[in-house]
């Protein structure tokens, strides 16, 4: 298990020096701000009570309570995000910890800073097994593998919290658990630490420059694939020169952790989450150029499909790693191709016009995003099924962020809308949630109200884990009865999620035709603050489609090429 070095200091204090000093919870939250930590989302319990006492003892520091443990690691995991830095979380022992770890998961995948605090008993509590005990370290080596680590004594504490923060914020970044035993947290003698430093990433050298270049030059077809901070203005742009110098194909990740879009900026094609169609889009690359991206590889494995994606033939470069700096390597890369004066394309402003008719759907929900982004706003997108028209009609709309479901663990998005909120308070929040995702952190909207943040939620109640009715076509699975069918149906009785907002706190209404909807949200983008927007909307895949879906995508490599785009254009555009 990695941790940090032992140290000497534990020796160099004083009983005097001790004396005067604050106790171990006041150091940590002092070293936590110290190193630029700002916030700390908790969810506290007996063994944290030391820490939640030391919180007034730092003005610097907001402190957000959250009514689930998965709502603060969300949040901190939307909060980085944003701002690049992490937040810390405070949770309660293992069973806390493990409450939070969807999120972090999710956080994980991501390459997000994220600094947990978990409280445990008192070091000579443990050996007898009190009822909380457990073992938490083992609970948290899933989703920050390379820094767990137990707090022994007072004097240590803060070293142990640097060393935290650094693991955190390194390139790339992930998630560092230190736990905090109530003894060494209540104990006397904290030296608060000054911030760790952090090592800037490299770009990518030389020979890797010139090798991809000299890929590049030599023909064929070439495409980047972007992921991580390779989704930010900088890089995009870089990527955009090469494209238009030598005609690289740009692709995105596919779900990214935050990805800067909209008009004024390149337009950049997801690869798709049905690995079909991922393959249609990957089938004429010759040469796939990672940066701060994994090769695709299929979200699920289905039976006679393959897992990974790029063809035989396709040769796979890295440019930039995850621990690499993706602009400066693509701005190297563009010097080399002599593309760095080059004038990229950008998608030009362009919005689609009011949805109309009586009927509401799933994508003139969309659509009425798209109508009305204001400038600058952060969309979080858990629309799951809902969402599939998202991209298409928000390509044009002024700039914003995207942020997504990076680790495919459902319960992401109302969380991260509180951490974005918090990191960009003048910006607006839209996250589109999807009925089922919503209920796995519905507490989030109290959070939303209490601390007043300018989030719009559109949740859409199609009543349904619609998506699994697509998976159970895809996965080829025979003689679906009722039984199954209602694993995956969400009527009887069906969630009233506008008077679930209200009881929290959260003004709401239900919507059922586009002109409602459409009012609700100018209505909502009006008055900055928290707004819930229930869309009664019917799944965007039922009956024939449905049906036809699992026979459309393996014929896909059959068609030939340009027809099977088009088809991909118009299932998830
Ligand atoms: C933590 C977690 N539990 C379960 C799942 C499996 N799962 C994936 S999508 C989904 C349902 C999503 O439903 P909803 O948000 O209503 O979107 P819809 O499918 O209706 O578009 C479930 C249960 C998951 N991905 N993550
Ligand atoms: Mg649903």
């Amino acid at each position: 298990m990695a941790g940090p070095a032992k140290s000497p200091r534990a020796a160099a204090v004083s009983p005097q020096q001790a004396f005067l000093m604050p106790n171990g919870a006041q150091a940590l939250i002092r070293t936590l701000v110290n190193s630029g930590i700002r916030v700390c989302f908790t969810n506290p319990g007996t063994s944290e009570m030391h820490f939640v006492a030391a919180l007034d003892s730092a003005p610097e520091m907001r402190a957000v309570l959250c009514l689930f443990e998965g709502v603060a690691t969300g949040a901190a995991d939307g909060y980085a995000r944003m701002t690049g830095t992490p937040a810390a979380t405070l949770l309660h022992l293992g069973c806390g910890l493990g409450n939070g770890l969807a999120n972090l998961h999710n956080a994980r995948k991501g390459k997000v800073p994220v600094v947990n605090i978990v409280g445990d008993h008192a070091t000579y509590h443990v050996p007898y097994d009190a009822q909380l005990q457990s073992d938490i370290e083992t609970v948290a080596r899933n989703v920050s593998p390379e820094f767990v680590w137990t707090s022994q004594v007072t004097s240590e504490l803060c070293r142990d919290a640097v060393a935290a923060v650094k693991a955190a914020c390194s390139w790339p970044g992930q998630v560092a658990t230190l736990i905090l035993p109530a003894d060494v947290s209540w104990g006397e003698g904290g030296v608060a630490e000054p911030a760790p430093v952090i090592e800037p990433p490299a770009p990518a050298d030389d020979a890797t420059v010139q090798a991809v270049a000299e890929a590049i030059r030599a023909g064929g077809r070439s495409a980047f694939l972007l992921g991580g901070t390779a989704l930010h203005e900088e890089s995009l742009l870089a990527a955009a020169r090469i494209a238009a110098t030598c005609g690289v194909k740009v692709y995105a990740e596919t779900f990214p952790t935050r990805m800067q879009r909209g008009a004024g900026l390149p337009a950049v094609e997801r690869i798709a989450y049905l690995a079909e169609m991922a393959q249609i889009q990957l089938k004429e690359i010759d040469t796939l150029i990672l940066v701060d991206a994994k090769a695709p590889v299929s979200f699920f494995a289905y039976p006679g499909k393959k897992s990974y994606l790029p063809h035989d033939g396709c040769k796979v470069l890295t440019l930039s790693t995850p621990a690499q700096h993706a602009a400066c390597s693509l701005t190297r890369l563009a010097a080399a191709l002599e593309a760095g004066r080059a004038t990229p394309a950008l998608s030009p402003a362009s919005r689609p016009g009011r949805p109309r008719g009586k009927k509401l759907t799933a994508e003139k929900v969309c659509k009425a995003v798209g109508h009305l982004l204001p400038e600058n706003a952060i969309i979080i997108d858990e629309a799951i099924s809902s969402g599939l028209m998202l991209s298409k009609f928000t390509a044009g709309a002024p700039r914003h962020d995207l942020i997504t479901l990076t680790g495919g663990a459902i319960g992401q998005g109302l969380p991260n809308a509180i951490g974005a909120a918090i990191a960009c308070p003048d910006r607006p929040v839209i996250a589109l949630i999807g009925d089922g995702s919503s209920m796995y952190t519905i507490q989030s909207l109290w959070t939303i109200a209490r601390e007043r943040l300018n989030v719009t939620a559109i949740i859409f109640n199609n009543a349904s884990y619609s998506v699994l009715n697509v998976e159970l076509e895809r996965v080829g699975a025979e003689e679906i009865g009722p039984k199954a069918r209602a694993q995956l149906d969400l009527h009887g009785p069906v969630l009233k999620l506008a008077q679930i907002a209200d009881g929290m706190g959260v003004r709401s209404t239900r919507v059922t035709t586009p002109d409602e909807l459409t009012s609700a949200l100018q209505g909502a983008l009006a008055r900055p603050g928290p707004h819930l927007i229930e869309a009664m909307v019917p799944p965007a895949l039922t009956g024939l489609k449905l049906k036809l879906l699992p026979h459309l995508l393996g014929s896909l490599d059959r068609v030939p090429l340009p027809v099977a785009r088009m088809l991909k254009r118009k299932i998830a555009p």
